[in-house]
């Protein structure tokens, strides 16, 4: 199955069979894959050759690895149209996956410099900063940080945030919400993404900015987020 003598590296080879293993449905979502050991007596080639091509699976997102127990198929990525405007919490609930947010910054401040460009605000005015990790199914999915104008966003709570911020704006503000602009970067994970969304340092990552508005044209949200390229993808 593995030819030593071809131009194409022996760790890709070995991660072309495990695609085709995953792809035919030998090996199904959930199952472990084979120990090292076993792979590498099975393909008479190092244990570093299989743990090169293993990992470059891992971090693709084709694999997880669990601590104490294994390397497993992993699940679907969540997938979130291009188009529209999507809420975090809604997209999980669509595709029958438990939405829960850990938040980890809530705090009044002054906007500052692209702040007060982003969201069209004068000099002077007041934020809310809210930084939340966004999980499903307990998985840590994306970190958000999301600045939003204080005159929009004064009575929300804590805890309504451990839910839908976006339903907070319409079914108790009343609010009707309109569309916006994102823009969307791959980049590497820096020490403490990859810790907050237990990722490995350096795995990609799909950077998000966006402003969103009300229906009225009104900017009330400024959003930088980072999703796990391994566990996220976008289609349109
Ligand atoms: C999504 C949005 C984010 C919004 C959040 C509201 C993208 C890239 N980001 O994560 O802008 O603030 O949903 O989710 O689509 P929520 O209603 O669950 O709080």
């Amino acid at each position: 199955m593995i030819d030593k003598e071809s131009p194409i590296p022996i760790y890709f080879q070995i991660q072309e069979y495990i695609r085709k293993m995953v792809e035919s449905g030998e090996w199904e979502v959930g199952d472990a894959i084979p120990s090292e050991r076993i792979l590498s007596e099975q393909f008479s080639v190092s244990r570093m050759t299989i743990r090169q091509a293993v990992q470059g699976l891992v971090d693709e997102g084709l694999l997880t690895r669990k601590r104490g127990s294994g390397t497993f198929i992993s699940s679907q990525k969540v997938e979130q149209p291009l188009e529209g405007r999507t809420s975090f919490t809604k997209l999980m609930e669509d595709r029958g996956m438990k939405p829960s947010s850990e938040i980890i910054a809530f705090q009044q401040r002054k906007a500052e410099g692209t702040e007060i460009k982003a969201l069209k605000l004068s000099e002077d005015a007041l934020v809310l900063l809210i930084e939340r990790i966004r999980y499903g199914d307990d998985i840590p999915i994306a970190l958000e940080k999301i600045v939003t104008p204080w005159e929009i966003s004064k009575d929300i709570t804590k805890e309504e945030l451990n839910q839908s911020f976006y339903q907070f704006l319409e079914r108790k503000k009343g609010l009707k919400l309109g569309n916006g602009t994102q823009s969307i970067e791959a980049v590497a994970a820096d020490e403490r993404v990859a810790q907050l969304l237990k990722i490995n340092n350096g795995s990609p990552v799909l950077s998000i900015e966006r402003v969103t508005t009300l229906a009225s044209g009104v900017p009330f949200e400024y959003v930088h987020s980072q999703y796990a390229g391994s566990r996220f993808k976008f289609y349109i």
